[in-house]
C-alpha cells in the first residue's frame, strides 16, 4: 500500500491540478482538438493505468476529459497518483 501524501502536498507539485471539493483527490479537466484526440489520450492513459493497476475516475464529453484521482485503497492522494498526473500531462502533450 502506498502512503498517503494528501491533496495539498500533491497540487504543490502539479501545476493546473486542484484539490477536489470535500474529498482527498486532485482534478484536472483537459480539453482537446476534438473527439478524437481526447480519445486517442484516454486510450494511452488507459493502458498506462491499467499497467500500474492505478486506475482514474474521468468522464468524457466530445473534446473534454474531466479526470478526479485518488488512492482508493488508502482513502487519499498517494505518490501513484502523482505518478498518473505526470503521465497525463505528458501524453496531453
Ligand atoms: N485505482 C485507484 N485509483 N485506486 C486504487 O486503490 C486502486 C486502483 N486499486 N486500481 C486497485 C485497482 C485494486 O482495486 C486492485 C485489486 O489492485
Amino acid at each position: 500500500m502506498s502512503q498517503r501524501l494528501g491533496a495539498a502536498a500533491a497540487i504543490a507539485m502539479l501545476p493546473g491540478w486542484s484539490q477536489t471539493p470535500g474529498r482527498d483527490a486532485i482534478a484536472k479537466t483537459y480539453r482537446f482538438a476534438d473527439f478524437n484526440a481526447a480519445f486517442a489520450f484516454m486510450t494511452r492513459v488507459a493502458l498506462a493505468a491499467e499497467k500500474a493497476d492505478h486506475h482514474p475516475e474521468w468522464t468524457n464529453v466530445y473534446n473534454r476529459v474531466d479526470v478526479v484521482l485518488t488512492t482508493h485503497d488508502a482513502g487519499g492522494v498517494t505518490e501513484k497518483d502523482i505518478a498518473l498526473a505526470r503521465f497525463m500531462e505528458a501524453a496531453a502533450g
